[in-house]
């Protein structure tokens, strides 16, 4: 008779497999000129997920990268904005480095502070 690991034996091994870690979808609830969490720890590979819940009162939010976590004006050259679609309310990006993205609400940030950011580490 054959020796035989008891399975959570090997449950216990696979858990410990980084090869298995699968990406996450992490949501960024948008309202009341908020982002919720304002800052969002991810690892490279995850996607975010901001959902905008007032669009049913038909307020639009935009999701638009800054040079850093000050301005509400800047714009960072040579990146694309991520802008909420405004027919869906939402808007979902995968971050493949680590870095960290620093973003703001165009219509709301300098009157209601509406920014956030992402730190994305490496796997
Ligand atoms: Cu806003």
């Amino acid at each position: 008779m054959t020796a035989k690991l008891p399975e959570t034996q090997y449950d216990s091994e696979a858990s410990h497999n980084v090869d298995l870690v699968v990406p996450k979808t992490h949501n960024v609830v948008v309202a009341n000129y908020a982002f919720t969490p304002k800052i969002l720890t991810i690892k490279s590979g995850d996607t975010v997920k901001w959902i905008n819940k007032d669009f049913v009162n038909g307020i639009r939010h935009t999701v638009t990268r800054a040079v850093d976590g000050k301005s509400c004006k800047t714009r960072k050259a040579g990146t694309n904005n991520f802008d909420i679609d405004p027919l869906q309310g939402t808007l979902s990006k995968t971050f493949t480095k680590a870095e960290i993205i620093y973003y703001y609400c165009i219509p709301h940030c300098a009157r209601f502070g509406h920014k956030g950011s992402i730190i994305v580490k490496s796997k």
